[in-house]
């Protein structure tokens, strides 16, 4: 393989360009709207015009942000729950699914072939246009899978590409060789959508802990991809174009690092003391 990896050892990620196959981005895009389609269209209020988008001919990325916003400004709960079929469907998962990536993935992780390679998501970001509910502050996302001490996040735009214009990924060089950080945890964004529902969970790390580190701002085309280290800290940029944005996001792991028996990804420490068991034994590296 000649990919050069010192980036990721050094900065905490690594981009990977013109990586993805055309025909696999377009299954999955395909895919999305879909599965979006399926699920919006059964509202009585709005089934005929998801039915009317959906069969019009615009692109794919102009219906699927029309059927967006159709549900963004009248009824949240749908586009929430939405995101929780995307992991069911094949066609979306074969999108990182090819022997050059997991050969890729398994040199980063450090594991052999015969360890299995787990593939949790997709997750879909959408960058609505000057919106704040769809953003994250900066954080690492160690501190959302606080038992997993093996994995990698994958995110890369899908549709157009991302930039400091239509919102996109910013990562703190080398943020991800800080022994420890801090995190502010809440719900919402800032103070006017505090506890609101259906909007993130922010274990925001406070800028002044990573203010002195370089920030890389991804601008990428559709089909690179960007591979971070669990501890890089990263955000959310806000959407500065009036067309919506969207990005994949992808947790490649291994399970045999973790002190704990919990088959959850996200498990969480503290809590029931039911995720581990006495006699454990995992490397300590
Ligand atoms: O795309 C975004 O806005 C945030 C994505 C993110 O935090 C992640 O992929 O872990
Ligand atoms: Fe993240």
């Amino acid at each position: 393989m000649k990919l050069k990896t010192d980036n990721f050892y050094k900065e905490g990620y690594l981009c990977i360009k013109d990586c993805l196959s055309q025909e696999s981005s377009d299954l999955f895009c395909n895919t999305l709207l879909d599965i979006t389609f399926f699920h919006l269209k059964k509202v009585g209020k709005y089934s005929a015009k998801i039915e009317k988008i959906y069969n019009s001919k615009k692109n794919t990325l102009d219906k699927l942000s029309m059927m967006f916003e159709m549900f963004e400004t009248n009824d949240k709960e749908m586009l929430y729950q939405l995101q929780k079929f995307f992991p069911s469907s094949n066609n979306m998962k074969n999108i990182i699914n090819s022997n050059y990536l997991s050969q890729i993935f398994r040199k980063l992780l450090k594991i052999d072939t015969n360890v299995p390679l787990l593939i949790d998501g997709p997750g879909i970001f959408v960058n609505r246009p000057n919106t704040k509910r769809l953003l994250y502050k900066w954080h690492s996302e160690s501190h959302y899978y606080p038992k997993r001490r093996n994995f990698l996040n994958i995110w890369f735009p899908i549709f157009s590409k991302k930039n400091d214009k239509n919102g996109t990924m910013y990562i703190k060089k080398k943020s991800h060789l800080i022994k420890e950080l801090p995190f502010n945890e809440y719900q919402g964004f800032d103070k006017s959508s505090e506890n609101k529902k259906n909007h993130f969970i922010q274990y925001e790390v406070p800028e002044n802990f990573i203010k002195k580190l370089k920030t890389y701002k991804a601008n990428l085309s559709v089909n690179d991809l960007l591979i971070f280290d669990r501890k890089a800290v990263h955000t959310s940029t806000i959407n500065k174009s009036n067309k919506y944005s969207f990005a994949a996001v992808f947790r490649v792991w291994d399970i045999s690092k973790d002190l704990t028996i919990s088959g959850d990804l996200a498990v969480k420490p503290y809590q029931n003391y039911g995720n581990g068991r006495p006699d454990l034994i995992v490397n300590d590296s």
